[in-house]
């Protein structure tokens, strides 16, 4: 016959992992998700919340249950019950939190792998660019416009210059400078990042995604956005007085819009 307290344990833990889950999966925090990054992000962020959501419940409980169970009955002048301290539950205490840091930090890295994180951001040790970054960008900036439209690469290359206080676009096809950043729904954007002055950080919370912009170091942004639509890009890195201005729009259109666009912008017809 097992001990009543065991069947109580049991019981307040099932209760205690589907309460964490059913949050998990009824409350939603996040924008709607616009690339194809977003999902993987997502995943991660639903587990994450599963363990803070048993976490906040049970011990939010815990203390409820303790103050009404515990506290101090009329006539009651003397100390508490004087507890010399438990081993097993010592270890049982810190070998649970010592686990689930560890899952969701092994977990973690491979949520940022899948997102391409690990992948170099465009040179690698030895100074050259790595195969994508050179199929994209091998081309650009160092020929006529023709070369690089030849090339045989989905990926759409945009430059992007950050300043105190402002994100240029630049598009090489079509020599297109813009303040706002167009791109086609369901094709792969290659994003050439750099500052001109300090530390910036593009920031699109509908694509989740965030990457450092740096003085006199590109770095390579990839992404694919799944829905059109208009989404805030903001610098989330603080860059100085007028940071929090530091804002600007990606129009995700479908592709006939896109194409349109860039027709009416580029210099090239003109
Ligand atoms: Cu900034």
């Amino acid at each position: 016959m097992p001990k009543l307290s065991a069947i109580l344990t049991l019981t307040t833990s099932l209760i205690l992992g589907i309460a964490g889950v059913w949050v998990a999966y009824n409350v939603d925090m996040l924008p709607v998700s616009a690339s194809m990054n977003a999902p993987v992000y997502d995943e991660l962020y639903r587990v994450l919340f599963i363990i803070g959501a048993i976490l906040f419940i049970g011990m939010t409980a815990l203390v409820i249950y303790s103050l009404i169970q515990f506290r101090r009955r009329p006539g009651e002048t003397g100390d508490g019950v004087n507890l010399e301290g438990n081993i097993s539950l010592e270890i049982f205490w810190t070998a649970v939190p010592a686990i689930v840091v560890l899952f969701v930090g092994l977990y973690s890295y491979d949520i940022y792998d899948r997102m391409g994180g690990m992948q170099p951001l465009m040179h690698d040790h030895s100074g050259q660019m790595d195969n994508q970054a050179e199929r994209v960008w091998g081309g650009i900036g160092s020929g006529p416009i023709e070369s690089s439209s030849k090339k045989n690469s989905s990926s759409l290359p945009i430059e992007l210059t950050a300043m105190q206080f402002a994100f240029i676009f630049h598009y090489p096809k079509g020599d297109i400078i813009s303040g706002e950043l167009h791109v086609p729904v369901g094709r792969e954007v290659s994003l050439k990042m750099e500052s001109k002055d300090v530390i910036h950080a593009f920031w699109v919370p509908q694509f989740r995604l965030k990457q450092d912009v740096i003085p006199g170091q590109p770095t390579i942004l990839n992404f694919t956005p799944t829905k059109a639509g208009n989404f805030p890009i903001v610098c989330a890195e603080l860059c100085g007085p007028y940071h929090g201005g530091m804002r600007s729009n990606v129009i995700v259109d479908e592709q006939e819009d896109f194409d349109t666009w860039l027709k009416e912008n580029s210099k090239e017809s003109i």
